[in-house]
C-alpha cells in the first residue's frame, strides 16, 4: 500500500472510519464464504467425556450440564453455525436441572436413556431417544430425572438453541424461576391431546409462533418414514424426508429453527444438494457417509455433523438409516435469504 493511502486510513482510523474499497468483496461476497467448517462429533469418541461430566459437577451446580459442541471454525463462539448453538446435556438419576426462562428457542433431541423429563408450562414431558421436544422462548421450564431406585439411568441429549442469533440481536433476555422446579399443573400428554391427533381446541386462537406441541414422539415419525419408504417415495437428494410442523400454522415448530426426520434406506447414495441454512444433523439409526463440501465423514448412531451454508452435501447409508436435523431455515426464508441448488 502506498504511503499517502496508509496515512489516510490512520487519520480516518482516528474517527472510527474505515475505506470500504479495501473490504468491500469480503463484506458482499459473490457467494456465501462460511467461516464453520464442516465437523462431526462421533459418539463413540465423546461419551465417555459427556459421562464423566457427571463426576465434574452436579445438574443443579451447573445448571445446565453440557459440553457445548463447538464449530472449530468458529473457534471461542459456542456456536456451531453462525447462527446456531449445539450441546450435549447429561442429567443423571434424581438430579434436577432447576427452572429458568429465556427468549432463546430450545429444541431437545432425546440420544440415549430414557425416563427423564422436561417440564414447560406446568406439563412434564418423558424423554426417550428419538424424540424431539420444544422449549418456547419465554417459558419457565426445568428437566429431571428419578432415582435410580426408581428406574431412573443416565440420560443424554443433544440441545439445539438459538444462542448466536438472539446474541447477535442482542435480544437476550433470561431469569432464574424461585424454586428448582416449576409446579406441575397439567398431567403429562395434556398438549399432545390437545393438539397431537390433527385435531385443536374449538376456541383456539393462534397467537404464539412456537408450536403447541411439547413433543414429537420418535415412534410416529419413525412410522411415517418407514410408511412412505414402503410406498416408493425416495427422493434421489433426500431419501424420505420430513419436516415437523406447528399444527396450528402449518409451519416451523418454533419461530428461529426448523426441524427434520430422514430416512435413507441400506444401500442409498444420494445426490448433492446445498442450501443457505446451515444445517446440524443428528444420526438416530444406521451408519454411512456424509460429504460435505471437500470432508467427508464416517457417520454412525449418536454422531452429530454439521454443513455450513452452501457447502454441497452428499449422503449414503451403508445400513438403513435415520437422521434428525435442525437450521435456521425459518429465519432465512422470512428474510427471502433461504437458496437452495440441487446438483
Ligand atoms: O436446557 O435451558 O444447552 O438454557 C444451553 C442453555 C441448555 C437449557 C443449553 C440453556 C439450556
Amino acid at each position: 500500500m502506498n504511503e499517502h493511502r496508509a496515512a489516510y486510513y490512520e487519520l480516518i482510523a482516528r474517527r472510527q472510519m474505515a475505506p470500504l474499497w479495501e473490504s468491500l468483496h469480503n463484506l458482499v461476497p459473490p457467494q456465501p464464504k462460511p467461516q464453520a467448517k464442516a465437523a462431526i462429533w462421533q459418539y463413540a469418541q465423546i461419551r465417555d467425556l459427556v459421562m464423566q461430566a457427571g463426576a465434574v459437577i452436579s445438574a443443579e451446580e451447573a445448571v445446565r450440564r453440557v459440553l457445548v459442541l463447538e464449530n472449530p471454525g468458529l473457534p471461542g463462539k459456542s456456536s456451531i453455525t453462525p447462527s446456531l448453538y449445539a450441546g450435549l446435556q447429561l442429567i443423571l438419576p434424581g438430579e434436577i436441572a432447576p427452572s429458568h426462562r429465556h427468549t432463546q428457542s430450545a429444541l431437545r433431541f432425546i440420544i440415549e436413556g430414557r425416563g427423564a423429563w422436561t417440564a414447560v408450562n406446568g406439563e412434564r414431558t418423558t424423554m426417550r431417544p428419538g424424540d424431539f421436544i420444544i422449549t418456547p422462548s419465554w417459558t419457565w421450564h426445568d428437566h429431571g430425572n428419578p432415582s435410580a431406585e426408581d428406574g431412573g439411568e443416565p440420560v443424554v441429549w443433544l440441545d439445539g438453541l438459538d444462542i448466536p442469533l438472539v446474541a447477535s440481536l442482542d435480544a437476550g433476555f433470561a431469569e432464574s424461576f424461585p424454586e428448582a422446579t416449576q409446579p406441575v399443573t397439567r398431567p403429562e400428554g395434556y398438549s399432545f391431546a390437545r393438539f397431537g391427533h390433527n385435531m385443536a381446541p374449538v376456541r383456539e386462537r393462534v397467537s404464539d409462533p412456537t408450536s403447541p406441541i411439547f413433543s414429537y414422539p420418535y415412534e410416529r415419525s419413525r412410522e411415517a418414514l418407514d410408511k412412505l419408504y414402503r410406498h416408493g417415495d425416495l427422493d434421489a437428494w433426500d431419501g424420505v424426508k420430513l419436516r415437523y410442523v406447528n399444527p396450528m400454522t402449518g409451519g416451523w415448530p418454533m419461530p428461529t429453527m426448523a426441524t427434520f426426520m430422514q430416512y435413507l434406506p441400506a444401500g442409498f447414495q444420494g445426490r448433492t444438494s446445498r442450501s443457505t441454512d446451515a444445517t446440524v444433523y443428528c444420526v438416530v439409526e444406521g451408519h454411512g457417509t456424509a460429504h460435505i463440501g471437500d470432508a467427508e465423514f464416517s457417520f454412525s448412531k449418536h454422531d452429530v455433523f454439521v454443513a455450513p451454508s452452501w457447502q454441497p452435501v452428499r449422503l449414503s447409508a451403508l445400513a438403513e438409516s435415520v437422521l434428525f436435523s435442525y437450521s435456521d431455515r425459518p429465519v432465512l426464508a422470512a428474510l427471502n435469504l433461504l437458496r437452495e441448488e440441487r446438483i
